[in-house]
């Protein structure tokens, strides 16, 4: 029995995406009898949902949490919707992508709610003093793909498997990374940050979560 866990690979200049070291670090993990298989995903729209694809046929997963890095954001959100958009914004993917009001799957859907426990997810993480929130956006970029593109997989083939996306703060080094590289000796503002060791605990949570229901 095994709990899917995804993270992105560093993206838009970064050199490290916390996402990954947080599945990285999960990886192998025990939580409620389920094996966590921790794996990292390409940023590339062409890519990464054929990745969760195989993750998926191969471990044959109880339940999915996806997560990736959304720089900015002051806790950790969970997400509620992916959309059927993708759009990268000002960021091309790894591959130099730019894909721009585009739909994920032509003619589909345009929306799967996450299937995992959002607001219980949201309320465990707050008794144990973790800021977060249920967000209504994971963007357009490839966190909303991974949600959306994996949703609609398992609905096609009728799987009944809690899935869900993460999208994770910056960590202190992060952050004070984008400070150094950006305006922040000229007065600018510091993005907020998470120490991993809380978010890594965050997604333990996660999962334990999504097991009990
Ligand atoms: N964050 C981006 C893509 C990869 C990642 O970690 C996003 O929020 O879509």
């Amino acid at each position: 029995m095994t709990l899917l866990l995804t993270g992105y690979e560093p993206f838009g200049g970064d050199d490290e995406n916390p996402s990954a070291m947080v599945a990285r670090e999960l990886d192998g993990e025990e939580i409620a009898g389920h094996e966590v298989v921790g794996e990292v995903l390409p940023v590339e729209f062409d890519a990464a949902f054929e990745e969760m694809q195989e993750l998926i046929e191969t471990h044959d997963p109880t339940a999915i949490v996806a997560t990736g890095l959304a720089a900015g954001r002051a806790g950790i959100s969970v997400e509620r919707v992916g959309i059927n958009v993708n759009d990268c914004g000002s960021t091309p993917d790894n591959a130099g992508a730019e894909p721009r009001n585009e739909r994920i799957r032509n003619g589909e859907t345009a929306g799967y709610f996450a299937t995992l426990p959002v607001v219980s997810v949201v309320e465990s993480l707050l008794d144990a003093g973790i800021p977060a929130h249920v967000s209504n956006t994971a963007g357009t970029h490839l966190c909303n793909n991974a949600l959306y593109s994996t949703r609609a997989y398992l609905d096609r083939q009728n799987r009944d498997v809690p899935m869900g996306f993460v999208h994770l703060p910056c960590t202190p080094e992060l952050a004070a990374k984008h400070a150094k590289d950006g305006d922040g000796t000229s007065g600018a503002s510091v993005q907020p940050s998470m120490p991993l060791s809380m978010q890594s605990d965050a997604i333990r949570r996660t999962l334990e979560m999504t097991l009990k229901i």
